[in-house]
């Protein structure tokens, strides 16, 4: 999963980039386009290795890109060299500053901040889309075409993000090619002071979350970046010390793949141990399709284990041995912790 960090400067993005990926990249104003990668932090998997003592294990991946923000009079969050960034991004995670940053001359407002940044990009698409219309009436486009698209300036209008429209609702094969910013995942990062790191977030902050269908999460990013250079023991304490049991990490992967309705699958052996990340929903064959191509193409059955049955009998022998391994054909739901075995002839 590839999430780009976004925000004005100063909000504190190259904090939490460090305090993700365990990296140092400088802070301050301006600042490069980073990319870090981490492991999501699986407890299933690291049982798993343990059992199948496999030459590899393979956990799934996040990779954040630490997008540098603008600030000035017109407070622009989005250079139009963030932009270009967003493109490759499958999520954003918006930070937004609710600290005293001695660098700017203005006092927090999140509010204000968040409220901006959804201006800003509402705008963006807005323009996207006016300039597509106008093409597509020229030309005399199909008329699904054109009502996908006057949907989406109507939303837009109405200052709506576009990914408040369900897929019944819009049809979204149209916007293939499209960088359209109200349509991408949004999870908010609110950023605050380390005294006030284990507060919930405010009722109005989340209330306006869910009008903008974004997941949100509260972080005091400069001292979660300071547990992150931690050696490992030393960890829990400083975060039992701040009222908080889990590390922001932990807690941003939790609502990450939450927000994008994301769920694991694992394949195990003597080869590898490995963790895949798929779209609740994902149906056998599409899953098999994700490990690799002649799997999805020649697509028996799939042997299926769920991670709680394998925990239960401890072997893969001893699930067949109880009659508890589920064969199942192309149109098998995968869920959250299944062991699949994909059966295929090409
Ligand atoms: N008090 C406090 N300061 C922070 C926090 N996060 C970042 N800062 C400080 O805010 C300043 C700007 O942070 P930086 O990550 O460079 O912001 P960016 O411009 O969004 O990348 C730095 O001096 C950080 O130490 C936080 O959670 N609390
Ligand atoms: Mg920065």
């Amino acid at each position: 999963m590839k999430v780009g960090l976004v925000g004005f400067a100063g909000s504190g993005k190259t904090t939490v980039f460090n305090t993700m990926t365990g990296l140092v990249a400088p802070l301050g104003m301006g600042g490069e386009v980073r990319v870090g990668t981490v492991k999501v932090p699986d407890q299933r998997i690291a049982l798993l290795s343990g059992i199948f003592s496999p030459k590899k294990t393979t956990y799934a991946e996040i990779s954040f890109c630490d997008i540098p923000g603008e600030y000035g009079a017109e407070k622009k969050g989005l250079s139009s060299k963030a932009l270009q960034q967003i493109r490759d991004q499958e999520a954003l995670c918006l930070v937004l500053r609710d600290f005293v940053n001695p660098a700017l001359p203005d006092s927090p407002d999140p509010v204000a901040e968040l409220e901006a940044f959804h201006a800003e990009c509402v705008l963006a698409d807005l323009e996207i889309i006016e300039r597509a219309l106008q093409r597509a009436e020229k030309e005399r486009t199909d008329g699904q075409r054109l009502a996908v698209f006057t949907k989406m300036k109507v939303t837009l209008e109405h200052e709506r993000p576009l990914r408040s429209l369900s897929a019944k609702e819009l049809n979204r094969d149209y916007l293939q090619g499209y960088v359209l910013l109200t349509d991408r995942p949004l999870l908010i990062a609110l950023n605050r002071d380390e005294k006030e790191a284990s507060a919930a977030m405010p009722d109005r902050l989340a209330a306006r979350l869910q009008e903008l269908r974004a997941g949100g999460l509260v972080l005091s990013a400069s001292v979660e970046a300071e547990i992150a250079s931690m050696a490992a023991q030393d960890q829990a304490a400083f975060l039992a010390d701040l009222g908080l049991n889990e590390s922001a990490l932990a807690r941003f992967i939790r609502s990450a793949y939450e927000l994008l309705d994301l769920i694991s699958f694992f394949t195990v052996g003597a080869d590898e141990v490995r963790a895949w990340t798929i779209k609740r929903g994902t149906k056998a064959r599409q899953a098999a399709g994700r490990i690799h191509s002649d799997l999805e193409r020649g697509f028996i059955r799939a042997e299926v284990i769920p991670y709680e049955v394998f925990l239960q009998y401890g072997s893969e022998q001893a699930v067949k041995d109880a009659g508890r391994l589920q064969i199942e054909g192309k149109d098998y739901v995968v869920s959250d912790g299944d062991i699949l075995h994909i059966r295929f002839n090409v």
